[in-house]
């Protein structure tokens, strides 16, 4: 689909021309852009107001140094960012990512996919996101806590509960978030919900770390029982081993499937008997170490080196939770080809453009990410409550709530896909609720 609405094209052209080298955020903006064509053909006070041209730029976007030293005594310097995008509907909410493909492209597709992501969760927040260059993969406890502090000793003076409140991304879990929160309460002096993701006992929310697997597949489950099916017997593939592969993993199983494979950065492991998971986090969570050990363990499991090759794997279920673009045009027929019935996005962006159309072309249900992979950020907000009332819910009461939310934003993307004229289309369906919000809080509150 081309953008044909005269006033988005022009937003569009002009943001390309000024960010012709952030081609990650104009991936994001474009595909936002071409869901919005009927709202924004229906709302003329949407042009009126400006809400396009300011809806693509960040509030602020926050670009420092970070210096530390590492084991051998070496000084090395990272780059760190922070982009507050968007403050309409509550304080800038959103991950730290930290590896070495970050830049801030990066940084503004995930900021601005985030605002409407925290849109569709019903909380008050805002979206941003953070992070840097540096790669905590091989490196010590010490020099990770080093980088982690010195980080925070200039992100400190940019956030605040009621400001912007940080949470985990790739390469950052709960050892990084405890290094960040305990330098933040050094330098403020205050034990405050400026970060989520913080240890259970230390602020932390049960169930925030199993959050957005779990999410995931509470949608993707409301996907299938909406369309006559169930996770029960279903064949799975789940890309990537970290924080939101690991629960996705968890709860495909309870709810019935068989998770057939993983990988990491550098293969994939099959094992047609199901994944086993204790294995999966003894490797990942506990060892740091790589997902090609799994075979070690399990004889009857195979590894094969590079990702994409996963995809090619037959199965009923797909769920991308590893990183953008991880599926082309490419691996989307691969799946097609065999028979693939869901493809519900963990990940950020996980679909190119032409792997979407693909997928929407053969009728195969799509989740897209702002929706399924809400889950995270939504009990990132629950914690947020539980630390402004000084109390801890049980793991009941946060998993019903998440479940309940997760129930809602599906009904939202029906809805709202509905009401577009575009009946089914959930990608569509998650941009219109999504955006509908955070631009009538913008018309309320003015040019600012
Ligand atoms: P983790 O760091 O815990 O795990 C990331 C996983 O993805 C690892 O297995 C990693 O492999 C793999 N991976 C990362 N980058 C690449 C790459 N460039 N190519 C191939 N594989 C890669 O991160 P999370 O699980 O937290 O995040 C995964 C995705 O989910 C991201 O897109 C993130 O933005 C998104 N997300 C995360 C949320 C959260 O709450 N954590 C919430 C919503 C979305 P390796 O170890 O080899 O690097
Ligand atoms: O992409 C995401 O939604 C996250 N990494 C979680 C953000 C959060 O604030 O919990």
């Amino acid at each position: 689909m081309a953008l044909t609405n005269d006033y988005l094209k022009r937003v569009y052209d002009g943001l390309a021309e000024r960010c012709a080298n952030e081609k990650e955020f104009l991936q994001a903006v474009e595909e936002v852009f071409e869901s919005l064509q009927p709202v924004v053909e229906k709302h003329p006070e949407y042009e009126a107001n400006g809400i396009m041209e300011r809806l693509v730029e960040p509030e602020r976007a926050i670009i420092f140094r970070v210096p530390w030293v590492d084991d051998s005594g070496k000084v090395q310097v990272n780059r760190g960012y922070r982009v507050q995008f968007n403050s309409a509907i509550g304080p800038y909410k959103g991950g730290l990512r930290f590896h070495p493909s970050v830049n801030l492209s990066v940084m503004k597709f995930l900021g601005f996919e985030q605002i409407f992501k925290n849109s569709l969760t019903g909380l008050p927040m805002g979206g941003g996101k953070g992070g840097s260059d540096f790669d905590p993969k091989g490196k010590s406890d010490r020099e990770v806590m080093a980088f982690c502090q010195s980080f925070m000793n200039e992100l400190y003076r940019h956030i605040g509960p009621d400001t912007d409140v940080p949470a985990g991304d790739i390469g950052v879990g709960a050892r990084e978030v405890g290094y960040l929160f305990g330098q933040y309460k050094r330098l403020a002096n205050e034990f405050t919900g400026v970060l989520t993701g913080k240890k259970v006992g230390s602020g932390g929310s049960l169930v925030r770390t199993q959050a957005t697997g779990y999410g995931l597949c509470y949608y993707a489950n409301e996907v299938l029982t909406h369309n006559g099916s169930s996770f029960e017997g279903k064949t799975v593939v789940i890309s990537g081993s970290g924080n939101v592969a690991i629960y996705a993993v968890e709860k495909a199983q309870e709810l019935g499937a068989k998770v057939v494979a993983m990988c990491d950065s550098s293969g994939y492991i099959y094992d047609p008997d199901g994944i086993k998971l204790d294995t999966v986090k003894d490797i990942k969570e506990v060892r740091r170490a790589r997902i090609k050990e799994y075979v070690d363990v399990h004889p009857g499991a195979t590894y094969t080196e590079g990702c994409s090759g996963i995809w090619t794997i037959k199965c009923d279920v797909a769920l991308p939770c590893a990183t953008q673009n991880e599926i082309n045009e490419d691996s989307a027929k691969a799946l097609i080809a065999n028979g693939v019935q869901l493809v519900c996005e963990g990940a950020n962006m996980p679909s190119t453009p032409e792997a979407i159309a693909a997928f929407q072309d053969a009728g195969v249900l799509f989740g897209p990410a702002k929706a399924a992979n809400a889950g995270g950020v939504a009990t990132s907000g629950l914690e947020m409550t539980q630390n402004s009332e000084r109390i801890y819910w049980s793991a009941e009461e946060v998993d019903a709530k998440l479940h309940g939310i997760m129930k809602n934003i599906y009904k939202a993307c029906v809805d709202a896909a509905e009401e577009a004229g575009k009946p089914g289309n959930l990608a569509v369906g998650a941009n219109v609720a999504g955006f509908l919000k955070v631009a009538d809080a913008m018309v309320w509150q003015g040019t600012v």
